[in-house]
């Protein structure tokens, strides 16, 4: 096992992966920004280094500094948390040619999986299924034939993309045009690659994604699928679930098997996540993500597993110590993010300081935050402060444990997505179950029962 870990990440996930190395015996190394001196995620590492000014290039993303921490620590390896580096395949092989171990896939499985479109060729080439489409798309009349053969409506994509930066619902072919010209603007802006190719519109599909992790030894395992499909109308995830609610045996059994398949397609060595869209039992393969997710906690609830440690075994070259027939589920899992945003505003970044700070806690509940009183939340991170979440016998009792939580939660100073979160809790159409991605831009919190 390794002795020394460079965490090259912040905030809560810093201090996620700060746990789990200590567990394992691992000293620890943090890094910091200027702006992030007096954050939690620092006094919890054995050590921390300054990497840079506040804004991430300079710092987070910096690779020289982090290496060049790393080394100076005598770090074994680096965990690079999700965001920043993260899915950098570059800096995996940075890594390596400093005789680091990063923390993740293999360098060539992160830039294969990153190429959103390549992604999508190897696994349907596996036989795994993914949305009827087209290869990339030359020219406009090229997106016009293809939208002809697939029929309307379709969606335009960003081959370089995810996130859903440089994508268009398209129900019309006097509508392509303009959809392909701003799409292809979009993805150029976002990721200096405007390629563009075009799938069939799934319409009010669900998002479910499937927990894998595998070994150097080609063990591979999953552990449940969670259902994100509460997200805003930028794409993030706001709450999150495991097990997916209202799905039939057949679809979850089909969704497990086909992430399974995928992961040993790509030879997949450590923690990663299959999303998938669903319409009915249809299971469409949307994207692979090579890191730990921030929704992780929701399947460590339900399964009992420590992710974060089986990414560090499997990086150490340890064998798997999870066989499928022993990951058993037990109950439900929620997760609300709290984040430094106003929610009334289109979800719009706060800033401020935290002058009060109350968690919850208790019995099945589980928060991972780096928030206290007098916390000044710096502008250029992720906005997130917590991530609340509860474990219950069914998912009404993980529900109304939320409910229950979120009473007991308190953060002044600063506008959060707690409001936002209660009303979720409380609204019928959430409880009942089984929602789709258009549930969250379409809530009115305030329609929501007042208390309860
Ligand atoms: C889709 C889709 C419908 N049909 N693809 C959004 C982010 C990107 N990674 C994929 N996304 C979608 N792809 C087809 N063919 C609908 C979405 C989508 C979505 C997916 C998951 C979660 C939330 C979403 C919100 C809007 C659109």
């Amino acid at each position: 096992m390794f002795k020394k870990l460079l965490i090259a990440n912040r905030g809560e996930i810093a201090m996620r992966v700060n746990r789990s190395a200590h567990e394992l015996g691992i000293a620890t190394v943090a890094i910091f920004s200027e702006a992030d001196r007096a954050s939690l995620h620092v006094r919890n590492a054995d050590e921390a280094f300054c990497v840079g000014p506040g804004p991430v290039a300079r710092s987070y993303l910096n690779i020289p500094n982090i290496i060049s921490a790393a080394l100076i620590a005598g770090a074994d390896a680096i965990h690079p948390g999700y965001g920043f580096l993260a899915e950098n395949a570059r800096f995996a092989e940075i890594c390596a040619d400093h005789g680091l171990v990063f923390v993740g896939p293999a360098p060539e499985t992160i830039a294969k999986m990153g190429d959103k479109a390549s992604a999508k060729a190897i696994m349907a080439e596996a036989k795994v299924p993914t949305t009827p489409g087209t290869d990339v798309l030359g020219s406009v009349m090229d997106a016009l034939a293809g939208a002809k053969r697939l029929g309307y409506p379709v969606m335009l994509k960003a081959a370089a993309g995810g996130g859903g930066k440089g994508m268009r619902a398209v129900r019309t072919p006097e509508a392509l045009e303009h959809a392909f010209a701003t799409a292809q603007a979009e993805a150029e802006a976002n990721f200096k690659d405007g390629r563009l190719y075009m799938e069939k519109l799934i319409e009010r599909p669900r998002h479910v994604e499937v927990q894998i992790v595998g070994d150097a030894y080609g063990n591979v395992v999953h552990i449940g699928e969670r259902d994100c499909s509460v997200q805003k109308p930028s794409h993030q995830k706001l709450v999150e679930e495991a097990p997916a609610s209202h799905l039939s045996d057949r679809a979850r059994r089909k969704v497990h098997e086909i992430a399974i398949a995928a992961a040993r397609t790509v030879k997949y060595k450590s923690a990663g996540t299959l999303e998938f869209l669903l319409s009915g039992d249809d299971v469409y393969f949307m994207e692979m993500n090579t890191r730990i997710q921030v929704e992780h906690p929701v399947s460590e609830m339900v399964y009992g597993v420590d992710l974060v440690k089986e990414q560090l075994r499997v990086a150490a070259g340890e064998r798997l110590s999870l066989d499928q027939k022993h990951l058993v589920p037990r109950g439900h899992a929620i997760e609300c993010r709290i984040n430094a945003e106003e929610a009334a505003n289109n979800f719009a970044p706060a800033a401020g300081t935290l002058v009060d700070v109350a968690l919850p806690g208790g019995y099945g509940v589980r928060v991972d935050s780096h928030a206290y009183a007098g916390l000044a939340v710096p502008p250029f991170y992720d906005s997130l402060l917590a991530k609340i979440v509860t474990h219950g016998t069914t998912r009404l009792e993980a529900i109304d444990r939320m409910s229950a939580a979120l009473r007991d939660t308190r953060i002044a100073g600063i506008n959060t997505t707690i409001d936002i979160c209660r009303a979720i809790m409380r609204d019928g159409r959430f409880r009942e179950g089984g929602v789709a991605i258009d549930y969250l831009p379409n809530f009115n919190a305030a329609a929501a029962p007042a208390t309860t």
